[in-house]
């Protein structure tokens, strides 16, 4: 029993919260350049407020980032150590297609990302790749409205056609659209959703969604026929709703919350729109465009695996005096009693984790891979850098038991499981540094202060021993 003898081990990061380096080698200025640290950046976000450039008010982080651009050796030498099996990353867009619809690529990005893959292939690490996580070039957003129109599926089309080419045998392992449900929580983060005035914002959402669904299917085919040793993975945001309590209304309601989130994995994985959200939006009005062989398109390109995203279960109720929601989180959820919270609020729940893992097992009978897990905190490093975070220690062994649960125990069928900001990076719901994740420490706050020095956590030599180990070691 145990885990698969060829688990993929690794961590996760994503381009725009790791790299900086926003204008070098070429790259163009995406949404996620532009959105800031402060009180702004969740109107932001959520495509409220209009911020299509830097002002001088303003401090964003994702300029600089952690410069993995200029550090990307060191710190894939630093996961090789740790003994990662694989390595989450995202390509950004606007480096190999600055402008986002010209017909040749940046050649000066392709390159970078070609060095950067056989950097981790030195060290026995498989790439898995996102193809955009979060990003869009701000030149698709001025001109087209980002995924609200139908081009852009054509431009993804040209970035995939480009990127499967030229890194085939370096890459296999591709994920296309980071937390596709995020276009719903915070629309401009997600799909370059800038809202006017008096427009239909479910409208606009869904059309986006239909267009990215369909992009993620061609690039499906794309990916299988350039190479067949692909495999293509969804990204779901996922976490279990619970009913706040058993009363009818309450189940149905979290049955109803669970939808909106596995609809975007229906279409994906089963091939078509689910009844209950082809009823929905009739309902709510919105008519999604769709042209001819769009529903064959999604029905004969499904995805070969399913990842996710999970943090925390949440918990909903049609209780008006059941209103105490947890803070700093995208996904507003109702307090959850029996559950402590992060520093940010978040609820810890590792065995929601098992839930999520089978519920999503049972509804799609595919692979599974947690790409994303971990905890944010804040890290007092001493005069070394070192951090003793026994807390993040806490947190991923009761996660990763719970996965070895849901494997040994449910028989769930598990890829493998790349921790989130496995080295520190910036925070995409806050914008900050001091939410950190890492095993990896690095020297810089907020405001941008800091020399970027690299240094090991306590967490870093639990990690290694528990690669090491293929899961079968979690003690401190
Ligand atoms: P941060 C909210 C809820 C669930 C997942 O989040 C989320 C978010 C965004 O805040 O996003 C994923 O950095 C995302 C990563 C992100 C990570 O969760 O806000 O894929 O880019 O960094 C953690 O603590």
């Amino acid at each position: 029993m145990g885990l698969r003898k060829d688990f993929l081990w690794g961590g996760a990061t994503a381009a725009n919260q790791c790299e900086g380096g926003y204008n070098k080698g070429g790259r163009g200025l995406a949404n996620v350049d532009v959105v800031p640290i402060g009180e702004d950046r969740f109107p932001i976000i959520a495509g409220k407020q209009k911020m299509f450039d830097f002002d001088d008010e303003h401090f964003y982080p994702a300029k600089e980032a952690i410069d993995m651009y200029d550090h990307y050796k060191e710190d894939i030498a630093l996961f090789g150590e740790m003994g990662f099996k694989t390595y989450r990353l995202s390509i950004a867009w606007s480096r190999i297609f600055p402008m986002g619809d010209e017909a040749e690529p940046n050649e000066e990005g392709l390159q970078f990302y070609e060095d950067l893959f056989k950097e981790c292939h030195k060290y026995g690490i498989e790439p898995l790749v996102t193809i955009t996580h979060f990003d869009c070039p701000m030149h698709l957003i001025e001109k087209y409205g980002a995924w609200r129109s139908r081009e852009m599926i054509g431009f993804y089309e040209n970035l995939c056609n480009v990127i499967f080419r030229r890194y085939k045998g370096l890459v296999k392992y591709w994920l296309t659209f980071n937390e596709i449900n995020m276009i719903l929580h915070a629309p401009f983060m997600g799909a370059g959703l800038y809202f006017e005035e008096g427009e239909n914002e479910e409208q606009a959402k869904y059309q986006a969604a239909h267009h990215e669904l369909v992009a993620s299917a061609i690039a499906t085919r794309i990916a299988h026929e350039v190479d067949p040793e692909n495999q293509v993975g969804c990204m779901l945001a996922a976490g279990h709703y619970y009913p706040y309590s058993c009363k009818p209304e309450d189940v149905f309601k979290a049955q109803e919350a669970d939808r909106e989130n596995y609809f975007f994995i229906d279409v994906q994985s089963r091939g078509e729109y689910p009844a209950y959200a082809l009823k929905k939006l009739e309902r709510e009005g919105v008519t999604i465009q769709m042209e001819d062989g769009d529903l064959e398109l999604l029905k004969e390109n499904t995805v070969d695996f399913i990842s996710f995203s999970y943090y925390s279960s949440r918990v909903v109720s049609t209780d008006p005096k059941v209103n105490e929601t947890t803070s700093g989180n995208i996904f507003a959820s109702v307090k959850n009693p029996y559950l402590e919270v992060s520093e940010w609020g978040w609820q810890i729940d590792p065995l929601g984790l098992r839930t999520t893992m089978n519920s999503l097992y049972d509804r799609y009978q595919k692979p599974l891979f947690i790409v994303e897990n971990g905890l944010g905190a804040i890290d007092e490093p001493d005069e070394n850098g070192y951090v003793a975070d026994d807390y993040r220690i806490d947190y991923l062994a009761a996660h990763l038991q719970a996965m070895k649960d849901a494997v040994e125990l449910d028989g769930v069928d598990l890829m493998g499981y790349t921790s989130w900001g496995c080295i520190d990076l910036v925070s995409a719901g806050t914008g900050e540094m001091k939410k950190r994740y890492g095993f990896i420490y690095v020297d810089r706050d907020n405001e941008g202060n800091g020399t970027l020095a690299r240094s090991k956590k306590k967490s870093f030599d639990w990690y290694k021993k528990v690669i090491a180990s293929n899961g079968e070691d979690l003690s401190v």
